[in-house]
C-alpha cells in the first residue's frame, strides 16, 4: 500500500468543498490506487456543519480514505499537507465593492498563507479557488519563506473546461476531440479564452469555426461570463463543475497531462509572453510528475496581445489594493 497523501481543504463546509471532498476520497483526483488524508479547516461557525460533512464521509466507508481531520485552526489543517486547496472565504454580498472583497477575502489568504507555510510540507502543492482567485494566491505565495512560491496557483481550469466544451459543441464534435485552449489571464470576466491555438481531431480549430464572429460575439463572452448565466439559471454559482475543475487541476499537476495536450493554470509570471514578473496569471502548462513548465512559441497576435495585456491590468490593479497584506 502507498503512503497517504495529506490534503487540506479549506471552506470544507461549503458548497464546492462538499462536492470536493467526495470525489478526492473517491481516488478521482489521485487515482484509484493512492490512499488520502483530508485535512479540513472552516471557520468556528461551520465547524458544526463540517462535522455532519465528515460523519458522511465515514459513511461512505472509501477504501482509500485513510483518515479525516477537521478544525477552525489553519496550521492544525495545513500541517504536514502535500496539497493545500483553498476553496474558504467570504462571498461577495450586497453593497460590497470589488475592492472590499479583495480586502476581506485577502486578509483571509494572508493569515493561511503564513500558517501554510508554517505548517504545511515544504513541497506543498497549493491551488486557490477562492475569489479573487489569482490575487489571493499571490498574497499567500508572498508569504512563502519555505515553500515554493512557484508551487502556488490558481484554478483557471474551469474557464478552461468550459472553453473546451465550447469548440467541441460548435464544431459538432465530442469533447475528446477537443485539445489545447487556454485561459489567460485573471479568473475573472477580463480573462482572454483563446481558441486559436485549439485543435480538434488534431486539426486546427479555425477550421471549423464558419462564421468570424462567432468568436468575438460569443465563444470569449460566453466562456468569459458563464458564471454569471450558471448564477441566473440555477439561482447559484458553479460548485459541482468548480469542484471538478479543481480535482482536475491538482490530478494533472501530479498525475501529468496527456502528451501532446496542456491545461491552463494560474501560475506566477517571469516576463514569459510580455507579462511582467509580479502577478499571478493563466497560462498554458505542460505538467509532468508535480512539475509544471508554460508551454512555449505560441504565436501571439495583436487582437489576442490586447486582450493578454487588459487581464493583465486588471491583476496589477488588484495587486495595488492588496499590497498592504503581502509579505
Ligand atoms: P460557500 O460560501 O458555499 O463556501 C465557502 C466556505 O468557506 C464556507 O463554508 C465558509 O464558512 C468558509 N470560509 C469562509 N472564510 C473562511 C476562512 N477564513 N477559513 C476557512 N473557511 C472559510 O462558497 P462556494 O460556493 O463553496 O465557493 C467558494 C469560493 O470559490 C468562492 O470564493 C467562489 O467565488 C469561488 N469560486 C471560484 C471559482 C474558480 O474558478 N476559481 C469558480 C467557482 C467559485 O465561484
Amino acid at each position: 500500500m502507498r503512503q497517504p497523501i495529506r490534503i487540506a481543504v479549506t471552506g470544507a463546509a461549503g458548497h464546492i468543498g462538499y462536492n470536493l471532498l467526495f470525489r478526492i476520497a473517491s481516488g478521482d483526483m489521485l487515482g484509484y490506487r493512492q490512499p488520502v488524508i483530508l485535512q479540513l479547516l472552516e471557520i468556528p461557525a461551520s465547524l458544526q456543519a463540517l462535522k455532519g460533512v465528515c460523519m458522511e464521509l465515514d459513511d461512505c466507508a472509501f477504501p482509500l480514505l485513510a483518515g479525516t481531520l477537521f478544525t477552525d485552526v489553519p496550521e492544525e489543517a495545513f500541517a504536514g499537507a502535500d496539497i493545500v486547496i483553498m476553496v474558504g472565504a467570504r462571498p461577495r454580498t450586497k453593497g460590497m465593492e470589488r475592492n472590499d472583497l479583495l480586502n476581506v477575502n485577502g486578509e483571509i489568504f494572508k493569515t493561511q498563507g503564513i500558517a501554510l507555510d508554517r505548517a504545511a510540507s515544504p513541497r506543498a502543492k497549493v491551488v486557490v479557488v477562492g475569489n479573487p482567485a489569482n490575487t489571493n494566491a499571490l498574497i499567500a505565495a508572498s508569504h512563502a519563506r519555505r515553500l515554493d512560491p512557484k508551487n502556488y496557483t490558481s484554478m483557471m481550469r474551469l474557464d478552461h473546461n468550459r472553453a473546451l466544451s465550447r469548440i467541441a459543441a460548435h464544431a459538432g464534435r465530442p469533447v475528446t476531440s477537443v485539445r489545447k485552449a487556454i485561459a489567460w489571464g485573471n479568473h475573472s470576466s477580463a480573462q482572454f479564452p483563446d481558441l486559436y491555438h485549439a485543435v480538434v481531431d488534431g486539426i486546427n480549430a479555425n477550421t471549423f469555426i464558419h462564421d468570424p464572429k462567432w468568436v468575438e460575439r460569443e465563444f470569449i463572452p460566453g466562456v468569459q461570463n458563464r458564471g454569471t448565466e450558471i448564477l441566473e439559471a440555477r439561482g447559484a454559482s458553479s460548485v459541482a463543475s468548480a469542484a471538478n475543475a479543481a480535482v482536475c487541476h491538482v490530478r494533472d499537476w501530479l498525475l501529468g497531462t496527456p502528451e501532446n495536450d496542456w491545461v491552463s493554470m494560474g501560475i506566477l509570471t517571469d516576463g514569459r509572453y510580455g507579462i511582467p514578473e509580479g502577478v499571478i496569471y493563466g497560462f498554458p502548462v505542460q505538467c509532468s510528475k508535480g512539475s509544471y513548465a508554460v508551454v512555449e512559441n505560441l504565436e501571439i497576435t495583436p487582437f489576442m496581445r490586447e486582450r493578454m495585456d487588459s487581464s493583465y491590468r486588471e491583476l496589477l490593479w488588484e495587486r495595488d489594493q492588496v499590497r498592504h497584506l503581502m509579505g
